[in-house]
């Protein structure tokens, strides 16, 4: 069968949105590092609705590490369907916004070249939480990451994110042009002001003038970015074809919901993204902190729990009634009340929404896909939250249980004694000690709560935080997580 490709665009059925610009006048504005799924169903598709008017913002796509997806998209001039459904509905388009498309290994010094171009002026980012080179806890470089030293002593042929951007950002100041803006769109909190103290601080290890430049002269807006998009599958792949009759080698399957507010902080020229649906706002602080604390914090709690019980996906998870309410329950209870208001914002229809967008039976949103690299995402997503309530005085049960299921799950073996594969920086010391004190609660927490990057000094030191962990550790090792969780939705406790 043929291949998506400019040449067979025409062929796309006539009710399905394609390009609606012409792609040759579309010059590079943006270069964006991670070219995951997220990117391509998110910030891509609100800026293939913008070329029409305004051509001058199409995307250079950089994989950081793995060539697959150029080695998709690349046969296909860029272009790829993106489908969104929640089960009652179908929406499917073309999105044509990627210019090119660059594996860094491949050429790191080319890379650089690109982003130097005059007409660069955005660089964004979606490298999941770990390619921030940072420790979680503290949000501190991490100067001995094997990826920083290496580009601290050659930024000619950067390997990290760090080192890619402060590589483009020093060859423009030395070829005299101004700096591109530094659009940080992964999960994180305070993402841009995340991300400018690392640049900043990465550039220090090798040139202090240049570090003051960067802090002087680039904008670093953050961002609060929200779409759920999970990993593609053959499946998908097949079901697109059938639908497009061509086939498209990395389609994007998705929900129709997306969100994207962006901090209006670019020091110049930028994509008019609100004309496609996103919102500019002056602080996007607020919209963060609910975003990550009730849709990811649930997330990873539906997942590492979800797991336990055997659910493969979130709708799977979210088909267990008890799961379901003892994550209603956290929202409403747990994390709303450690929320900033919101003027006007109603956060009992969003936190509803999310519970219907948890259950799309058209997405198969692996649980395991969302409990990798925990020990990056559990801090933002579920300590904070405990931190805040504990500052309150009030209970953290219910948290204290999603800590817990991430112990339980890192600790290498399911329910049914089957090994769990675990992909997370840490994974190796992770499991070594959990292998080294073995599944008996009071050993296993407190070991596990031994890694500060994850937890700070303080959590493993406030007995008001370890002891509910431990409570809850121990039921979900000997009683299993279905018990458990029935027993916290009824009692509101572990007593
Ligand atoms: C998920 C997110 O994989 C994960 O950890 O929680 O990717 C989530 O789907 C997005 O943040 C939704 O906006």
């Amino acid at each position: 069968m043929d291949r998506f490709s400019p040449a067979t665009l025409h062929r796309v059925p006539a009710a399905i949105r394609r390009p609606d610009y012409d792609r040759t006048m579309v010059a590079t504005g943006i270069v964006h590092l991670g070219l995951g799924a997220f990117h391509r169903g998110h910030q891509a598709v609100y800026t293939d609705a913008l070329l029409k008017d305004d051509p001058r913002w199409g995307i250079l796509g950089v994989s950081l590490r793995s060539p697959d997806t150029r080695d998709a998209l690349q046969p296909q001039g860029g272009l790829y369907s993106v489908s969104a459904s929640d089960g009652a509905t179908l929406q499917r388009r073309v999105i044509g916004a990627l210019t090119g498309l660059v594996v860094a290994p491949e050429d790191p010094a080319g890379l650089l070249r690109r982003l130097a171009e005059p007409s660069v002026r955005v660089v964004s980012t979606t490298v999941t939480e770990k390619g921030y080179s940072h420790d979680p806890a503290t949000g501190v470089l991490r100067t001995d990451d094997p990826d920083i030293r290496h580009d601290s002593l050659d930024l000619t042929h950067p390997c990290s994110t760090l080192g890619v951007i402060v590589g483009g950002l020093r060859l423009r100041r030395q070829q005299g042009l101004p700096p591109f803006a530094v659009l940080a769109c992964d999960n994180l909190p305070a993402n841009g002001h995340t991300l400018r103290g690392l640049v900043v601080a990465f550039a220090e290890l090798l040139d202090r003038d240049l570090a003051k430049w960067i802090a002087d002269e680039v904008r670093f807006p953050s961002t609060m970015v929200d779409r759920i998009v999970p990993a593609t599958t053959d499946a998908d792949r097949d079901e697109v074809r059938a639908a497009f009759g061509l086939e498209d080698a990395w389609p994007i399957v998705t929900e129709p919901f997306s969100q994207w507010v962006i901090e209006d902080n670019f020091g110049g020229d930028r994509p008019d993204w609100d004309g496609s649906g996103a919102q500019f706002v002056r602080d996007v602080a607020p919209f963060e902190l609910m975003k990550l604390r009730l849709l990811n914090g649930a997330h990873s709690t539906l997942a590492y729990l979800g797991y336990l019980m055997g659910c493969q996906t979130v709708a799977e998870a979210m088909a267990e009634p008890a799961l379901a309410q003892f994550v209603a329950d956290m929202m409403r209870e747990d994390v709303t009340p450690t929320l900033p208001a919101l003027g006007g914002f109603d956060v009992a229809a969003y936190r509803a929404a999310l519970m219907a967008r948890f259950r799309n039976p058209a997405l198969k949103h692996r649980t395991s896909q969302i409990a990798m690299d925990g020990s990056q995402k559990l801090p933002q997503r579920v300590l904070g939250t405990i931190r805040d309530r504990l500052a309150l005085g009030l209970p953290i049960a219910r948290l204290a249980l999603a800590v817990a299921g991430w112990m339980r799950y890192v600790s290498g073996t399911d329910e049914q004694g089957q090994p769990i594969e675990l992909h997370d920086p840490l994974a190796a010391r992770l499991r070594a000690l959990a292998n080294d004190v073995g599944p008996v609660a009071g050993r296993l927490a407190p070991a596990l709560l031994s890694v500060t990057s994850i937890f700070g000094s303080d959590l493993p030191a406030d007995r008001r935080f370890t002891i509910p962990v431990e409570t809850a550790l121990d039921r979900l090792l000997r009683h299993g997580a279905r018990t458990t969780i029935e027993q916290i939705v009824r009692d509101g406790a572990l007593i």
